[in-house]
């Protein structure tokens, strides 16, 4: 497969900085190589340009950097479209998870029947008036959905982006009170950490394949490293303990793999500097790979 590789440092869409360095350590943990080496061929465009928060004005503390993070999301969403367009494998690099905003929306205007799976210890679905953070990161799935404000929502001019009955939440174990209601409201489909206690990972992500991708349609992968157990992934902004274990991950990315339908990937949330020695990114490196078909045997 062809595979172009963006990379998209936005650290405007939450608190703790340091996502920003997260696509620069995530290469040298030596993404590109192996990617090569697992048969790919990588065209690698380098980062698009982020402004320094420090520059920006945060504007209203509900959500917070809206204006750049629209901006942002508007020019991202053009270099993803134009690498599907070009039969390339989009595979974007953030960043805190805003960054999705602009990658799916990209994603979405070139398969418009696009289902989501999105992996995270948050579900990432609430709106001005849930955020207990104003952190539009914690936005960016219900923003996708249609709901939120209306700059998030209307990025590239349509809205919704992605089917409601397309979205799949997996490894949720961190949702605030208003957006727990905004998601049973929307019966949007979550597998909490409890469902893949009680289930296993293996059901859990052989029913997501089934309802992102409804009648053998496409899937993007929304992949938040703080999905993973803090153990594994102490470089991320927001632990939350008891998350996925490396193999329960590692096999989400198998299954993926083996469904064949994944049209695009993000990489988000890996913060190098509360990493220990470049482990997360190390793992983000792993998980793509079996994501992008690396085998054991
Ligand atoms: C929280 C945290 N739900 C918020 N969200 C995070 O601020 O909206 N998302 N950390 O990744
Ligand atoms: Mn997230
Ligand atoms: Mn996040
Ligand atoms: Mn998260």
């Amino acid at each position: 497969m062809r595979i172009r590789v963006i990379g998209a440092p936005i650290d405007l869409g939450a608190d703790r900085r340091g996502v920003d360095i997260g696509p620069r350590a995530i290469r040298y943990a030596g993404l590109i190589d192996q990617l090569q080496r697992l048969g790919h061929s990588v065209n690698d465009v380098g980062n698009i340009n982020i402004p320094l928060p420090e520059n920006q004005p945060t504007g209203n503390p509900r959500l917070k950097y809206l204006e750049p993070i629209t901006k942002l999301a508007e020019e991202l969403s053009g270099t993803v479209s134009d690498a599907l367009e070009a039969e390339e494998f989009p595979l974007i690099l953030g960043g805190d998870h805003s960054m999705a905003l602009g990658s799916i929306s990209g994603v979405a205007r070139v398969h418009k029947n696009v289902g989501v799976i999105w992996v995270d210890a948050h579900a990432d679905f609430n709106v001005e008036e849930t955020t207990p953070s104003g952190n539009i990161h914690g936005m960016i799935l219900a923003a996708l959905a249609g709901l939120g404000d209306q700059n998030l929502v209307n990025v590239g001019g349509w809205s919704p982006k992605i089917d409601k009955n397309k979205i799949v939440i997996i490894g949720a174990r961190d949702l605030d009170t208003g957006e727990q209601k905004l998601l049973r409201e929307h019966n949007i489909h979550v597998f909490t950490m409890s469902d893949i206690d009680r289930r296993g990972i293996s059901y859990v992500m052989q029913q997501a394949i089934e309802i992102a991708g409804a009648d053998n349609g496409p899937i993007h992968l929304s992949l938040d490293l703080d999905s993973l157990d803090p153990r594994e992934a102490p470089g991320v902004g927001t632990p939350v303990r008891g998350g996925l274990s490396y193999r329960e991950a590692h096999f989400a990315m198998e299954m993926i793999a083996e469904c064949q339908r994944m049209v695009s990937m993000d990489v988000v949330e890996v913060n190098s500097i509360l990493d220990r020695e470049n482990t997360t990114a190390q793992l983000a490196v792993e998980l793509t790979l079996s994501a992008l078909g690396k085998k054991i045997l």
